[in-house]
């Protein structure tokens, strides 16, 4: 069986279509990954023409739901070009959204999907039709049928590993799709190919309302967490290393890393001194956060923490975002950042209609009390379908009402917004006298100037503080990640593109 899985990522960082290719790979089938990271018309055409060229079994698309109005459009002209391709799509929004997408494709995959790519394959080659697979919905006269879902995969370590450059990958770029090369490699992946990205576990702890975990947990009933020994991890990293002897950086991706026990912390960090000795960046829930976790990976390497505060309203928290951490713990988490060296990068979520005024107040009082430097990745509240709070908007705005998920970076810029994004650059006593004035026209014109000089000016270079802090202060490291990350930040600013903390 030969298949044709298209990524519609800005990067070619997407971990659940190099998990489903290595996947085939390893199965004896064939499988190519196609990148499109730009949008358009003639990158459409150009996925038709590959695919009329190569002639695959199966075409799959996996996609995020800002991503799904392209992936509409390359299936929808994909099935016109060629109905007897069976068009299968996955990934987070068609598992919410499964009825959306079986308006152009044939069949949308539920969940995780490792296992139902490879029955598919499976059927294929022995003539079957795909009806009986689990997990995979589709339309039969007209009608919507979703098959029982298999359980959550809970031996993560059988999975072969997914590839940094993947064999048979090929992306689109200068109107047509080539093959990737490590020069085509290092342009479409976030700091030039030399941070790896991986993941050591599946599920949260958590189901924040706003994040896909909120879904999922319903969706399964469950909200186990899986992970992987700490040698097949390192495995898989130690692999990587020999490949690119010039990774810079190991980004953990895990939805809360330091919901591993401290002894597969411990087993971790002692093999991953010997073997990798990279920094490292990980995620977690500030609740997760413990000494003695930190003082075992700050020792192996650990330079950043991604956190989420997310509001400073206790009562937002609990009642909106169902985030049962108290800003007294999410403050103690990151005093022992601090106090062990570790950088930390905190989110927040803005344009939040259900709090008012007095709620981002709370943000910024939190915020304030954040020992320093530290750097804020700032978000608008995006509403996804099949999350809680979708529901909840729909409940406050009615069932008419339609949330906009395109622009989650694009956070108004309210004179309170901007005071929380400066927050970390400024004295305590400016913060409180700019919010104590914040109705004089004259206080708030001097406010805007300096919000653009630190903004502009004294962000990057704090930004370039905290990486030599994560680096052990080693300048020429820092140097030689610095101009990779800067082309990142500016790529993340303006486009679509970024990652979140937990
Ligand atoms: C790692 C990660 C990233 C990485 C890599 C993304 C990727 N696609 O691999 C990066 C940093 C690039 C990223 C970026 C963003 N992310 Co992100 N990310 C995640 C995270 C934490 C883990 C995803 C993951 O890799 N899981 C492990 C793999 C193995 O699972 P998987 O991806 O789900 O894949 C499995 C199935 O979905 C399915 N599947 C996947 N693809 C396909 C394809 C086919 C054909 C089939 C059949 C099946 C299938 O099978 C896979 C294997 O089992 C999730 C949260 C989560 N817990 O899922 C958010 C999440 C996917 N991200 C999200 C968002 C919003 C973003 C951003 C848009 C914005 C932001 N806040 O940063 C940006 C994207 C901007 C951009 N233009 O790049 C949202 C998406 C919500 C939605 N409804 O669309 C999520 C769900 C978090 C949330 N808020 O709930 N992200
Ligand atoms: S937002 Fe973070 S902590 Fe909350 S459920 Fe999602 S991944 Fe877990």
């Amino acid at each position: 069986m030969k298949s044709i899985l298209v990524s519609l990522l800005p990067t070619t960082e997407n971990f659940g279509i190099k998990y489903i290719h290595s996947f085939l790979l390893k199965n004896g089938h064939h499988s190519s990954i196609v990148f499109l990271p730009r949008h358009t018309e003639s990158a459409c055409a150009a996925l038709v023409d590959f695919i009329d060229r190569q002639r695959p079994d199966f075409v799959g698309c996996g996609f995020m739901s800002y991503e799904a109005p392209f992936a509409r459009r390359i299936g929808t002209a994909v099935k016109k070009r060629f109905p007897e391709i069976p068009l299968v799509v996955g990934g987070i929004h068609p598992t919410i959204n499964p009825e959306e997408c079986l308006d152009y494709a044939d069949y949308v995959s539920l969940g995780e999907s490792e296992e139902v790519m490879l029955e598919m394959a499976e059927h294929f080659d022995r003539g079957q039709s795909f009806y009986s697979i689990q997990n995979l919905a589709y339309k039969k006269d007209g009608t919507v049928v979703r098959n029982p879902l298999r359980p959550l995969i809970d031996d993560l370590d059988r999975f072969p590993f997914p590839e940094h450059l993947p064999e048979h990958a090929y992306v689109y770029s200068g109107d047509t799709i080539q093959p990737m090369n490590r020069a085509l490699f290092r342009q479409f992946t976030r700091y030039d190919g030399k941070a790896y990205n991986i993941i050591s576990s599946r599920g949260c702890p958590f189901s924040c309302a706003y994040c896909c975990n909120s879904f999922l947990s319903k969706l399964y009933g469950s909200k186990k967490l899986r992970k992987r020994s700490p040698q097949n991890f390192l495995a898989e990293m130690r692999k990587v290393v020999e490949q690119f002897p010039d990774m810079m950086l190991m980004n953990i991706h895990d939805d809360c890393f330091l919901a591993q026990s401290v002894e597969w912390h411990r087993e971790f960090a002692r093999d991953y001194k010997k073997w990798i000795n990279l920094p490292f960046i990980v995620r977690s829930t500030p609740l997760h956060l413990t000494e003695e976790k930190i003082v075992v990976l700050k020792e192996a390497g650990l330079g950043w923490v991604t956190m989420g505060l997310q509001s400073g309203s206790e009562q937002t928290n609990r009642d909106v975002f169902y985030r049962k951490v108290s800003n007294d713990t999410f403050l103690e988490a990151t005093r022992l950042c601090h106090k062990h060296g570790i950088s930390g990068y905190y989110d927040v979520i803005l344009d939040n209609p259900f709090e008012n005024d007095d709620n981002v107040i709370e943000t910024i009082d939190v915020l304030k009390k954040v020992p320093k430097p530290f750097q804020l990745q700032l978000f608008s509240l995006t509403f996804y379908k099949g999350t809680d709070i979708y529901d909840m908007y729909k409940e406050k705005f009615g069932s008419d009402s339609d949330p906009d998920i395109q622009n989650y970076f694009r956070y108004s810029r309210s004179y309170l917004n901007k005071l929380v994004r400066i927050t970390p650059l400024i004295s305590e006593g400016m913060v409180d006298y700019f919010l104590a004035k914040r109705s004089r026209p004259l206080i708030r014109c001097g406010f805007n100037v300096l919000y653009a000089f630190l903004s502009i000016v004294v962000e990057p270079l704090s930004f370039f503080l905290l990486m030599l802090k994560s680096f052990g202060n080693s300048l020429t490291m820092t140097l030689r990640i610095a101009w990779p990350t800067f082309k990142t930040k500016i790529r993340e600013r303006l486009t679509v593109f970024g990652s979140e903390a937990s």
